[in-house]
């Protein structure tokens, strides 16, 4: 059985790609920090297959140890300061874990790893790099112009994975992921707060809700399909970077639209107030990406669309609600 050891193991993409794994037969490990952390306890119950193994990514001699306990064959750097608005106002934080946490961990494989370097690394690098893009779509060969904390340090994470694999031969791979939601998406992204809050409004628990810039637009597709690519670029022969994106993109708008329409709510304005709060210091306006590359080398592709996800989300959503409020559904 080969073993994995994936930081983030309960944020989205770790849940979707620990059953990923477990799925191919893999022991799996997460990497959970903190002295009682509640989210420790729903991996627990959800996911009884995943060896919990306890490190912090803004500590060396624990990431050292945490590899040193596990001997991974695969290790998925997923675990970050991932909301860009929280990175504005903890940017030394988000600096230290976004960015250094990967110079860290790569140095804990090197050190772990012996001199044959048979881990392989995955690093969760982000189109939030290419900010205020450059040219659309963006593809690996786009030049990098972060507009956020965040955006910077998954540069320095992603700059130094490629580094370490040209100056030591480490296995290491970047996926420049794109926006990938779900029905596991964090409260705190915009999808997921307009699919909870239509979901709240439909069933009368809620009568609006606040949001900031509605103009930008993202290229939203659907974690379930990022999480195998990641796994994908870690079997081939050469590691590589990979965009991994639909090349389809929306507006904020556009996203309120399907998920107020899928409720039979058209006319969603009513529903929605602007709030200073929730606008950034600067803004990413546009991102649309090129998965050229991962289609022609990984054979990946997206399978599910923005409607599908838009619907799937909503209809989760619509479901706990509910049920947390005593509601039948018809
Ligand atoms: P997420 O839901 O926010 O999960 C982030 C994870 O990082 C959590 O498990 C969190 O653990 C962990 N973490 C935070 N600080 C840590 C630390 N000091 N040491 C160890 N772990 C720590 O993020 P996601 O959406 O699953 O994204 C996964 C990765 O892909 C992140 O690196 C993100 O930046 C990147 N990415 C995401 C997208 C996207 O659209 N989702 C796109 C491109 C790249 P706790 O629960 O203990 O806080
Ligand atoms: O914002 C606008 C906001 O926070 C999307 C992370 O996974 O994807 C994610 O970063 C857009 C922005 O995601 C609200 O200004 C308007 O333009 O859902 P988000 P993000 O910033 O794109 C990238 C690829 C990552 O790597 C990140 O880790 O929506 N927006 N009103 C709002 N955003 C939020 N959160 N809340 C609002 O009320």
């Amino acid at each position: 059985m080969r073993r994995a050891l994936i930081t983030g193991i309960t944020g989205q993409d770790g849940q979707y790609l620990a059953e990923l794994l477990h799925s191919k037969n893999y022991e799996v490990f997460g990497l959970v920090k903190g002295q009682n952390n509640p989210r420790i306890d729903m991996i627990r119950a959800e996911y009884p297959y995943v060896e919990l193994v306890s490190a912090d990514l803004q500590d060396l001699s624990s990431l050292v140890g945490a590899l040193e306990q596990v001997q991974p064959d695969e290790v998925y750097n997923l675990g970050a300061i991932s909301f860009v608005a929280l990175s504005f106002k903890q940017a030394e934080l988000t600096a230290n874990v976004t960015g250094l946490g990967v110079l860290r961990l790569l140095e804990a494989i090197r050190m772990v790893g012996g001199p044959d370097h048979k881990i392989r690394f995955y690093q969760a690098s982000s189109s939030e790099m290419f900010g205020k893009v450059r040219e659309s779509p963006q593809t690996e060969e786009t030049p990098f112009y972060p507009r956020s904390p965040y955006g910077c340090a998954k540069v320095f994470g992603h700059d130094i994975t490629v580094n370490h694999r040209d100056s030591y031969g480490l296995f290491a791979c970047s996926g420049i992921l794109f926006n990938h939601e779900s029905p596991r998406r964090g409260i705190e992204f915009v999808t997921r707060k307009i699919t909870n809050a239509v979901a709240r409004i439909k069933l009368g628990l809620q009568e609006t809700v606040a949001l900031g810039n509605l103009e930008p637009r993202r290229d939203w597709g659907f974690a379930g399909d990022y999480v195998d690519a990641m796994w994908r670029m870690l079997q081939q022969d050469e590691p590589g970077d990979y965009v991994v994106a639909t090349g389809r993109t929306h507006s904020v708008r556009d996203f309120l639209n399907a998920a107020f329409g899928h409720v039979g709510l058209e006319d969603w304005e009513r529903f929605v107030t602007q709030d200073p709060r929730f606008f950034r210091p600067a803004e990413v306006d546009l991102l649309v990406g090129d998965a050229t590359k991962a289609r022609e080398e990984l054979g990946w592709k997206p399978q599910v669309d923005f409607e599908t996800l838009v619907s799937m989300m909503v209809d989760h959503d619509l479901q706990l609600e509910a049920r947390k409020a005593g509601i039948d559904l018809p």
